[in-house]
């Protein structure tokens, strides 16, 4: 990579790109910022009076599962009602241009986001290394269960309410979601501080990081391990990584390109089929 700061030259990264084979796509909270979903710093990092990192561990679950339950059934909610955007709808539609094309090229999405947005944008080839809202586990008997059930159990009706002086539900855990198989109680099926992602999509996130020749990181601040380290592993590799994202991060200077802007409109810039009319650096 030349010295200095790294490039923000569109045509020339849309050049790497038609010359790339296999496309992995990194993403944080940020791609689905402009969805309406907010992301974990800045103004959108609060429900009520907590940060995500406050409330997504096992410890926070184990001392009150019914205020850990209904942070998650909030955003399950939020996640719902909002829609995939322009970044997420590009990366799907580079994927399916690829397929059809039918080259042997690939687009593969890792993603810290547990919205399914990506999904719902219509990608497929997705690993969503801090799992899903919408899946459960079971704390008893181990069951991962795919639920889109709104609320996903009567007693977390109405319940969530994110404003910082909404009370406590303090829902009792009999009335929590339930195994049913064992009856034990769920848990979101997600990687909280402090635990270990999940062994299959490490591997799988290890195969795809082994295959790409060209790395797009999208709306991520990068200070949460393992995630942040894919990126500047990479380049470290010698592969171009560019980094989408409306401010510069820790990493940014590991990358052979930095875009500043919003991801919803330089995805499209970067990924659509044809040249945008005036690709000069953004
Ligand atoms: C682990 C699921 C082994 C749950 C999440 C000290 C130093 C280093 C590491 C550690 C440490 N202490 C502890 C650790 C390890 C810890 C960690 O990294 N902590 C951090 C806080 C320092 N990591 C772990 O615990 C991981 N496990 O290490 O296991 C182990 C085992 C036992 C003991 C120790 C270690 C597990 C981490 C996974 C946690 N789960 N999510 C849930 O979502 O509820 S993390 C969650 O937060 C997200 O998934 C994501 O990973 C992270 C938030 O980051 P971002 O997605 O980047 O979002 P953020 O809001 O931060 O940034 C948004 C970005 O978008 C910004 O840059 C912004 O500028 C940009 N943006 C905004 N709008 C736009 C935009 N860009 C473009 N367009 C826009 N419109
Ligand atoms: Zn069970």
């Amino acid at each position: 990579m030349e010295s200095g700061f790294p490039r923000s030259d569109m045509k020339a990264f849309r050049e790497v790109i038609k010359n790339s084979r296999h496309i992995l796509v990194l993403s944080g909270a940020g791609i689905s910022a402009e969805s309406g979903i907010p992301t974990f710093r800045g103004q959108g990092g609060f429900w009520r009076k907590y940060q995500a990192t406050d409330l997504a561990t096992m410890d926070a679950f184990e001392r009150n599962p019914s205020l850990v339950w209904e942070f998650y059934s909030y955003r399950r909610e939020v996640a719902k009602s909002k829609e995939p955007n322009a970044a997420h709808l590009a990366i799907a539609q580079l994927e399916k241009r690829l397929e059809e094309e039918n080259k042997g090229r690939t687009v593969t999405v890792v993603t810290q986001n547990i919205d399914r947005l990506h999904h719902r944008a219509g990608s497929k080839n997705i690993l969503e290394l801090h799992g899903s809202l919408f899946q459960t586990r079971c704390t008893k008997c181990g069951e991962i269960e795919e639920t889109y059930k709104s609320p996903i159990c009567p007693a977390l009706e109405g319940k969530g309410a994110p404003e910082v002086d909404v009370p406590d539900s303090r829902i009792p855990i009999d009335s929590l979601p339930k195994c049913d198989r064992c009856q034990g109680l769920l848990r979101p099926h997600v990687v909280w501080f402090g635990e270990d992602l999940f062994p299959h999509v490490l591997t799988a996130v290890d195969n795809a990081m082994e295959k790409c020749d060209v790395c797009l990181v999208v709306g991520t601040s990068s200070v949460v391990y393992p995630a942040a380290a894919y990126a500047p592993d990479l380049a470290k590799r010698g592969v171009p990584v560019a980094e989408f994202n409306i401010e510069t991060t820790p990493v940014t200077g590991a990358f052979a390109f930095h875009f500043c802007g919003k991801a919803g409109d330089l995805l499209p810039l970067a990924l659509d089929k044809d040249d945008p009319p005036d690709v000069s650096a953004s």
